[in-house]
Protein backbone atom coordinates (compact mmCIF):
# COMPACT_ATOMS: atom_id res chain seq x y z
CA UNK A 1 0.00 0.00 0.00
CA UNK A 2 1.34 3.31 -0.66
CA UNK A 3 1.60 6.40 1.38
CA UNK A 4 0.98 9.69 -0.29
CA UNK A 5 2.11 12.67 -0.03
CA UNK A 6 2.08 16.67 -0.95
CA UNK A 7 3.76 18.36 -3.16
CA UNK A 8 6.44 19.49 0.25
CA UNK A 9 6.79 15.74 1.28
CA UNK A 10 7.75 14.67 -2.23
CA UNK A 11 10.54 17.57 -2.94
CA UNK A 12 11.52 16.59 0.79
CA UNK A 13 12.29 13.12 -0.45
CA UNK A 14 13.68 13.71 -3.87
CA UNK A 15 16.28 16.56 -2.52
CA UNK A 16 17.25 14.09 0.12
CA UNK A 17 17.74 11.19 -2.67
CA UNK A 18 20.48 10.91 -5.15
CA UNK A 19 21.73 8.42 -7.65
CA UNK A 20 17.87 8.89 -8.77
CA UNK A 21 16.38 6.25 -11.45
CA UNK A 22 13.25 7.97 -13.23
CA UNK A 23 10.83 5.91 -14.95
CA UNK A 24 8.83 6.87 -17.76
CA UNK A 25 5.76 4.48 -19.52
CA UNK A 26 5.91 3.12 -22.38
CA UNK A 27 4.68 4.66 -25.33
CA UNK A 28 5.87 7.47 -23.79
CA UNK A 29 4.21 11.20 -24.37
CA UNK A 30 4.52 14.21 -23.77
CA UNK A 31 3.72 14.18 -20.11
CA UNK A 32 5.82 11.09 -19.35
CA UNK A 33 8.88 12.59 -20.94
CA UNK A 34 8.63 16.01 -19.76
CA UNK A 35 8.16 14.96 -16.51
CA UNK A 36 11.08 12.79 -16.88
CA UNK A 37 13.56 15.13 -18.58
CA UNK A 38 12.24 18.51 -16.12
CA UNK A 39 13.03 16.19 -13.50
CA UNK A 40 16.37 14.78 -14.38
CA UNK A 41 17.40 18.39 -14.89
CA UNK A 42 16.10 19.68 -11.74
CA UNK A 43 18.38 17.00 -9.85
CA UNK A 44 21.37 17.42 -11.82
CA UNK A 45 21.14 21.08 -11.45
CA UNK A 46 21.29 20.53 -7.59
CA UNK A 47 24.56 18.53 -8.41
CA UNK A 48 22.91 14.86 -7.89
CA UNK A 49 23.64 12.01 -10.37
CA UNK A 50 20.03 11.24 -12.23
CA UNK A 51 18.77 9.40 -15.20
CA UNK A 52 15.72 8.62 -17.08
CA UNK A 53 14.74 4.96 -18.56
CA UNK A 54 11.50 4.19 -21.09
CA UNK A 55 11.24 0.75 -22.46
CA UNK A 56 10.78 2.77 -25.67
CA UNK A 57 12.23 4.92 -27.84
CA UNK A 58 11.57 8.43 -27.18
CA UNK A 59 9.73 10.12 -30.31
CA UNK A 60 12.28 12.71 -31.52
CA UNK A 61 9.75 15.43 -31.21
CA UNK A 62 10.18 15.20 -27.85
CA UNK A 63 14.43 15.43 -28.20
CA UNK A 64 13.61 19.33 -27.30
CA UNK A 65 13.32 18.44 -23.86
CA UNK A 66 17.11 17.03 -23.78
CA UNK A 67 16.64 13.70 -22.73
CA UNK A 68 19.10 12.24 -20.04
CA UNK A 69 18.74 8.08 -21.17
CA UNK A 70 19.99 5.93 -18.06
CA UNK A 71 22.74 3.61 -19.69
CA UNK A 72 23.53 1.89 -16.30
CA UNK A 73 26.52 4.02 -15.30
CA UNK A 74 25.31 4.47 -11.62
CA UNK A 75 23.42 1.68 -9.10
CA UNK A 76 20.36 3.24 -8.93
CA UNK A 77 19.40 4.31 -5.05
CA UNK A 78 16.07 5.96 -5.43
CA UNK A 79 13.65 4.77 -8.75
CA UNK A 80 11.06 7.87 -9.27
CA UNK A 81 7.80 7.05 -11.77
CA UNK A 82 6.58 9.94 -13.37
CA UNK A 83 3.19 9.92 -15.01
CA UNK A 84 2.86 6.16 -14.61
CA UNK A 85 -0.21 4.61 -13.68
CA UNK A 86 0.60 0.75 -13.12
CA UNK A 87 3.44 -1.51 -13.62
CA UNK A 88 2.00 -2.84 -16.65
CA UNK A 89 2.55 0.71 -18.32
CA UNK A 90 6.84 0.19 -17.62
CA UNK A 91 7.04 -1.88 -20.51
CA UNK A 92 9.59 -4.78 -20.84
CA UNK A 93 12.46 -3.16 -22.92
CA UNK A 94 15.51 -1.41 -22.42
CA UNK A 95 16.24 -3.67 -18.97
CA UNK A 96 13.19 -2.31 -17.75
CA UNK A 97 12.16 -4.87 -15.59
CA UNK A 98 14.92 -5.38 -13.52
CA UNK A 99 14.01 -1.49 -12.11
CA UNK A 100 10.55 -2.37 -11.70
CA UNK A 101 10.18 -4.54 -9.04
CA UNK A 102 10.73 -1.54 -6.14
CA UNK A 103 9.32 1.69 -7.19
CA UNK A 104 9.64 4.26 -4.12
CA UNK A 105 8.55 7.35 -5.49
CA UNK A 106 5.59 8.38 -7.89
CA UNK A 107 4.16 11.49 -9.24
CA UNK A 108 0.93 11.20 -11.27
CA UNK A 109 -2.15 12.58 -11.98
CA UNK A 110 -4.31 9.23 -13.27
CA UNK A 111 -7.07 8.98 -10.71
CA UNK A 112 -6.86 4.63 -10.99
CA UNK A 113 -2.55 4.98 -10.07
CA UNK A 114 -2.55 1.88 -8.30
CA UNK A 115 -0.20 2.24 -5.70
CA UNK A 116 2.45 0.74 -6.60
CA UNK A 117 5.22 2.93 -5.59
CA UNK A 118 5.89 3.49 -1.11
CA UNK A 119 5.11 7.03 -1.63
CA UNK A 120 3.15 8.71 -3.87
CA UNK A 121 1.93 12.02 -4.98
CA UNK A 122 -1.48 11.97 -6.64
CA UNK A 123 -4.10 14.53 -8.05
CA UNK A 124 -6.60 12.93 -9.97
CA UNK A 125 -7.96 16.32 -10.89
CA UNK A 126 -4.39 17.35 -12.56
CA UNK A 127 -4.55 17.77 -16.21
CA UNK A 128 -0.82 16.25 -16.68
CA UNK A 129 1.86 14.75 -14.02
CA UNK A 130 3.78 18.03 -15.06
CA UNK A 131 1.27 20.06 -13.59
CA UNK A 132 2.14 18.38 -10.28
CA UNK A 133 5.96 18.37 -11.60
CA UNK A 134 5.95 22.06 -11.59
CA UNK A 135 5.26 22.38 -7.93
CA UNK A 136 7.53 19.66 -7.18
CA UNK A 137 10.33 21.32 -8.41
CA UNK A 138 9.19 24.95 -7.54
CA UNK A 139 9.54 23.71 -3.89
CA UNK A 140 12.57 22.27 -4.22
CA UNK A 141 14.44 25.28 -5.38
CA UNK A 142 14.58 25.01 -8.76
CA UNK A 143 14.32 27.49 -10.86
CA UNK A 144 12.96 27.60 -14.47
CA UNK A 145 15.96 29.20 -16.72
CA UNK A 146 14.59 32.86 -17.87
CA UNK A 147 14.53 31.53 -21.59
CA UNK A 148 12.25 28.81 -21.10
CA UNK A 149 10.27 30.88 -18.52
CA UNK A 150 8.37 32.17 -21.48
CA UNK A 151 7.16 28.98 -22.71
CA UNK A 152 3.48 27.84 -23.09
CA UNK A 153 3.52 26.22 -19.62
CA UNK A 154 -0.03 24.46 -21.13
CA UNK A 155 1.16 23.45 -24.04
CA UNK A 156 -1.99 21.19 -25.63
CA UNK A 157 -0.58 18.12 -27.34
CA UNK A 158 -2.50 14.70 -27.40
CA UNK A 159 -4.28 15.24 -24.59
CA UNK A 160 -1.36 16.11 -22.56
CA UNK A 161 0.75 19.51 -21.65
CA UNK A 162 4.26 19.69 -22.04
CA UNK A 163 6.45 21.54 -18.99
CA UNK A 164 9.68 23.62 -20.02
CA UNK A 165 12.18 21.38 -18.87
CA UNK A 166 15.21 23.30 -18.91
CA UNK A 167 16.07 24.64 -15.40
CA UNK A 168 18.95 25.54 -13.10
CA UNK A 169 19.08 26.27 -9.37
CA UNK A 170 19.06 29.53 -7.90
CA UNK A 171 22.02 30.59 -5.93
CA UNK A 172 21.05 34.26 -5.82
CA UNK A 173 17.56 35.68 -5.10
CA UNK A 174 15.69 36.47 -7.62
CA UNK A 175 15.11 40.25 -8.94
CA UNK A 176 12.92 41.72 -6.67
CA UNK A 177 14.73 40.62 -3.38
CA UNK A 178 12.48 37.66 -2.39
CA UNK A 179 13.86 35.20 -0.66
CA UNK A 180 14.41 31.66 -1.96
CA UNK A 181 12.33 29.32 -0.39
CA UNK A 182 13.31 26.23 -1.96
CA UNK A 183 13.70 22.91 0.50
CA UNK A 184 16.95 22.37 -1.44
CA UNK A 185 19.62 24.37 0.51
CA UNK A 186 23.24 24.80 -0.89
CA UNK A 187 25.47 24.72 -4.37
CA UNK A 188 24.18 23.35 -7.73
CA UNK A 189 25.78 24.79 -11.18
CA UNK A 190 23.67 26.27 -13.46
CA UNK A 191 22.64 24.02 -16.15
CA UNK A 192 25.30 23.77 -18.64
CA UNK A 193 22.61 23.75 -21.23
CA UNK A 194 21.77 26.86 -20.21
CA UNK A 195 24.68 28.76 -21.73
CA UNK A 196 23.91 27.60 -24.94
CA UNK A 197 20.24 27.70 -24.76
CA UNK A 198 20.39 31.14 -23.58
CA UNK A 199 19.52 33.57 -26.50
CA UNK A 200 21.03 36.53 -24.48
CA UNK A 201 23.18 37.55 -21.80
CA UNK A 202 19.63 39.30 -20.16
CA UNK A 203 18.11 36.17 -20.40
CA UNK A 204 15.29 37.97 -22.40
CA UNK A 205 14.93 36.49 -25.82
CA UNK A 206 11.78 35.14 -27.33
CA UNK A 207 11.42 31.13 -27.18
CA UNK A 208 11.89 29.88 -30.99
CA UNK A 209 10.70 26.15 -30.89
CA UNK A 210 13.33 23.97 -32.55
CA UNK A 211 11.44 22.11 -35.97
CA UNK A 212 10.55 18.74 -34.47
CA UNK A 213 6.78 19.19 -34.85
CA UNK A 214 5.59 20.22 -31.60
CA UNK A 215 5.04 24.06 -32.10
CA UNK A 216 1.66 25.10 -33.31
MN1 LIG B 1 1.14 9.85 -20.22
Amino acid sequence: MTEQLNVQQMAERLCAADNILILCHKNPDGDTIGCGSALCHALKALGKTAAVLCSDAVPSRYSFTAPVPFRGEFEPKTVVAVDVASVQLFGENNGMPQYTRHIDLCIDHHAGNSGYADFTLLDGNAAAAAELLYEVISEMGVEITPPHRQLPLHRPRYGHRLLPVLFHHCQHPPRGGKAHSGRCAGGGAEHPALRHQAPGADGGGAYRPQPSGISS
